[in-house]
């Protein structure tokens, strides 16, 4: 048997444990989320009556324009706890708009502090090292090392890698990929003794086109193996492109992979949010994707902004008992916010409305 089918089977003879369903803590015979306890993480339960299965943080948005002085906004942004608070690498984009990354601690995942001095990665090659711009950060601990990918500038975007285990010292490494690329999201362990990392290559430019790829490593540094996961295309929601969002979620029932999908119309892209179920041993092997989207913009912070009609999530936050989740979205390219969901209630949401491509 291997690792993950006997965690599996030990969990569901192990548990019942405390479930909190929208608030109400209800006993249950199963945990779905295979991970740690996140009691502190930020949370509201689902307003009355609402029957979406993601729902708005009351206090949205959590970083507002003009957020630190050198910047206009922050947004697309990565959060992990950390030392029993949390911690984040955040996309600044800066008065010249052009966009770098900054560290930024947090109490309660809500009201951050954030350094004024954007990060500045060590790295052994100066051809590596520079740095040009860099965006759309995601923060993957894997075995005691905090992992950050982005999009960063190298002839182009692609993927660049950088760890750290103490948030003070950033050590840059190899571009995972050739530009063009963007969308890196490393799974939270090996699978069958490899990292993975999924990616979306892409064009220079505003991509009109994009489908979700899966590469593997032996090291971290060498990316190979590369698969097909999922393309765009089918419902109009995610018929332009897709790219994943935050690091996969381990569960019983896959691996949950929340993405953006992207329509195109005669006003320019539209941005919504679905997510999706993949093999916990076949990553690449799709079980369940959404036909429909599950977020879209429509409140203001969404919909007006540096970029109108944008909501890209980038992170997510989980407490495994209780099957909360926090995903933490860009909105309008301009906005940091927060929407919670319950992963019982998405999983059940997802099998429901499915159509793999
Ligand atoms: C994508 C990326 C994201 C951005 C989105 C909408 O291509 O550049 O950073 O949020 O476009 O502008």
């Amino acid at each position: 048997m291997n690792v993950s089918l006997f965690t599996k089977s030990l969990l569901k003879i192990l548990l019942p444990t405390l479930n909190r369903k929208n608030g109400d803590v209800v006993m249950s015979t199963k945990q779905t989320v295979i991970g740690e306890a996140l009691p502190n993480m930020p949370w509201e339960n689902k307003p009355v009556g609402y029957t979406e299965v993601l729902w708005r943080y009351s206090g949205n948005p959590v970083i507002d324009i003009n957020p630190i002085p050198c910047a206009q906004s922050i947004y697309n942004s990565a959060v992990v706890p950390y030392e029993g608070a949390f911690v984040g690498v955040f996309r600044v984009d800066y008065k010249s708009y052009m966009p770098f990354l900054h560290f930024g601690k947090s109490q309660d995942g809500l009201n951050w502090e954030l350094e004024h001095d954007r990060i500045q990665f060590i790295s052994d090659d100066p051809e590596i090292a520079e740095m040009i711009y860099a965006y759309d950060p995601r923060l993957c601990k894997i075995e005691e090392i905090y992992y950050i990918t982005w999009c960063n500038c190298y002839h182009g975007p692609t993927i660049g890698v950088a760890r750290t285990t103490d948030f003070k010292k950033f050590y840059q490494m190899e571009n995972a990929y050739l530009p063009f690329n963007r969308n890196g999201v490393l799974f939270p362990r090996k699978i069958n003794g490899k990292y993975y990392m999924l990616n979306r290559p892409s064009d220079n430019g505003h991509t009109p086109f994009g489908d979700i790829f899966i590469s593997e490593s032996p090291d971290m540094i060498h990316w190979g193996k590369h698969r097909f996961v999922m393309g765009a295309g089918g419902q109009w929601w995610q018929a332009t492109k897709i790219g994943a969002g935050p690091i996969p979620i381990e569960t019983t029932e896959g691996w949950l992979m929340i993405y953006h999908g992207v329509l195109n119309t005669c006003n320019g892209f539209v941005y919504n949010i679905g997510a999706a179920l993949l093999d916990i041993d076949k990553p690449w092997k799709v079980l369940y994707r959404t036909n429909r989207y599950l977020l879209n913009p429509e409140k203001l912070y969404e919909t007006t902004g540096k970029v109108p009609n944008v909501v890209f999530p980038c992170a997510a936050l989980c407490d495994a008992p209780s099957g909360r989740i926090a995903i933490y979205y860009g909105g309008a390219d301009t906005y940091t916010c927060i929407a919670y969901t319950q992963v019982d209630e998405l999983i059940d949401c997802i099998k429901a409305n499915s159509d793999v491509l």
